[in-house]
Parts: structure tokens; sequence; C-alpha cells
């Protein structure tokens, strides 16, 4: 199975970005494949293929990863040009980069390979996206607050599900 490593968003920011979806789905319907709102998450470590066994013990290796709270104030809008994805950007990235710091050396530390991108906090809203850059897509998403909340980190499987519609499997969380 092909797992990755992300944070579950909270309610709040979760409904705010599914607002974000469908406001701009409203004006650029056709120009990407909008992420559904049951699959919003932010990856930290994108691992591939794996066996079950191996996830198995990632996730217990994942376990001692201290846990945390975040805020989760959003930027606003990007774009990653060559991947052709859009994006929200979270506004308090410290908190974040530590985190995929701590997920990843917890990797490393168990020798487990995972894709050695940099870290970007980013939550995907669509993917082949072929609309405006970010400077022409004014977003609502800066102005928005919301309390600070302890972090989920999860172990996740990338699947499609019967009609070919990806859909992500927690395997654990903690
Ligand atoms: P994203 O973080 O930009 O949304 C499952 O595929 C998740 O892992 C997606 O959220 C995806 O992109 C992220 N991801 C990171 N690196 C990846 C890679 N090399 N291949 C596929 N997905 C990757």
């Amino acid at each position: 199975m092909r797992i990755f490593a992300a944070l579950a968003l909270p309610n709040e920011p979760r409904a705010a970005l599914e607002a974000e979806i469908n406001r701009l789905r409203r004006k650029y319907s056709d120009c990407g494949r909008w992420s559904q709102s049951k699959n919003l998450h932010l990856t930290m470590a994108f691992l591939g293929e794996a066996t079950p066994d191996t996830a198995k013990k990632i996730a217990t290796a994942l376990a001692k990863v201290p846990q945390t709270a975040v805020c989760w104030r959003f930027s606003g809008l990007g774009v990653f040009s060559r991947q052709q994805i859009l994006w929200a950007g979270l506004a308090e990235t410290d908190r974040f980069n530590a985190l995929a710091e701590q997920v990843r050396s917890c990797l490393d530390d168990m020798g487990q390979h995972y894709d050695r991108k940099p870290f970007r906090a980013h939550i995907t809203l669509a993917r082949q996206w072929q609309g405006p850059q970010p400077q022409a897509l004014s977003s609502p998403l800066a102005n928005y607050s919301f309390a600070v909340s302890p972090v989920c980190v999860r172990l996740y499987a990338s699947e499609r599900d019967a009609s070919g519609r990806i859909c992500y499997r927690v395997l654990s969380s903690y």
C-alpha cells in the first residue's frame, strides 16, 4: 500500500477550507480536480509503498513523537506550478516545521525511506490546477482565526474507492 504521515484537521479549519473550496469552485469549477472535504490533511512525510507489517512498525514509532498543540491560522492561497497544485498555506509555520522535523527524524531513526522534498506546510485544495496564479485569487482564509488545538498525527493509506476516486484510510492515529 501507499502510505503517508499527515495531520488530521480539526473541525473548524476543515469547515473553513470546505467553504473556500466551494467558493472557488463556483468560479473556477473546470480549472482543477477539487479535494473532497473528508480528504483534507497536512502531509508531514510521504513514504510511498510499504507492506502492512512495515506500516504497523512505522505507526508504533510515530506514536513516540511528543504531542503538541498548534494554531491552524491560514496565510492564504498558493500554487505549486510544476505540480499543478492549488493549496492553502498555514500562517504559524514554525510549529508545523518542528513537528514535520520530529516525524521525519523518527523515520530516519528507523531507517525508513520517505520523499525528501523539503517540508512546506500546505493543504492541497485542488490538483491538476489550470486556473489563475494565487496573486489573482483573493481569499478570505487569512482573516479567520481558530483556537489552538492538539495535533493528531496519523498514518494513512492512499487508496481508490469503487468509483476510482482517491480516498485515504486511517491506519493509526495518536
Ligand atoms: P500534497 O501533500 O501536496 O497534498 C498522499 O498522496 C499525500 O501525500 C498527498 O497529500 C500528497 O500531496 C502527498 N505527497 C507528498 N509527496 C508525494 C509524492 N512524492 N507522491 C505522492 N504524494 C505525495
